[in-house]
């Protein structure tokens, strides 16, 4: 899979994409990430990226230009997301989707977002990753990017399991425990040391039910739910 995303900070990505599971799956050969500098396609002296908002109202918008001219140097695209506060929720289904992209192209916006014509042109889809505000899309697409690149075949290594994450049932999953058996006087619950399979599965699907009742009724909606 090959992911570009247009940015006017590179560095901001740079880092956190060559660690963890999206670092080991590039070196895997299972991704290929580029990070394309919005401000190598500014064409004044002082590459402005951004400019006055039409009608007023404050803050800045994305010009259009510098946009236009880095996804047309782009070959192959592919998917083009945008990452914007306006934008639809970004959940585990969208991110399976992207996945099975094999181009994938984000773009960053910063300030009150990018010229609506950009979007029109380009985009086909504007995510949101919740409901607050950033001061622009780069840790947005960073969450994008990593939820996706862990869903690709191989990326995970035999320490890691997609199939017991929260969301991959639709459901939050279980707590989990580990070694030592008794911590700061709390034992772990027995059952989970029993051995006993069927009784393992059971008590992780009463705590995921459970536990998703309580913090996440909306997951338990059956029209939200499909
Ligand atoms: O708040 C933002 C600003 C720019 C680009 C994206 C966002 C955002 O994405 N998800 C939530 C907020």
């Amino acid at each position: 899979m090959r992911i570009n995303v247009i940015t006017i900070f590179p560095e901001y990505l740079e880092g956190p994409l060559g660690l963890s599971i999206p670092g080991r799956a590039r070196e895997a050969g299972l991704v290929n990430y580029r990070l394309i500098d919005l401000r190598e396609y500014a064409t004044d002296r002082h590459r402005t990226t951004d400019d006055e908002p039409f009608g007023g109202g404050g803050g800045m918008v994305m010009k259009p230009e510098p946009f236009d001219a880095a996804l047309g140097a782009l070959e192959g695209p592919g998917r083009v997301v945008s990452l914007s506060p306006r934008g639809c929720p970004f959940d585990h289904r969208t991110a399976v989707r992207f996945a099975l992209e094999s181009d994938l192209t984000l773009l960053c916006g910063r300030y009150k977002g990018i010229d609506e014509r950009v979007t029109e042109k380009w985009v086909d889809e504007e995510v949101s990753i919740g409901d607050y505000v950033l001061s622009g899309g780069e840790p947005a697409a960073l969450v994008v990017i990593d939820a996706v690149v862990r869903l690709l075949p191989g990326a995970l290594g035999d320490h890691d399991s997609a199939a017991s994450d929260s969301f991959y049932e639709g459901l939050l999953s279980a707590p989990s425990y580990t070694r030592p058996a008794e911590h700061d006087g709390r034992s772990a619950p027995g059952v989970l040391r029993s051995g006993d399979h069927s009784r393992i599965e059971a008590w992780r699907a009463w705590r995921a039910d459970r536990a998703t009742r309580h913090r996440r009724p909306d997951l338990l909606d059956l029209d939200a739910a499909d």
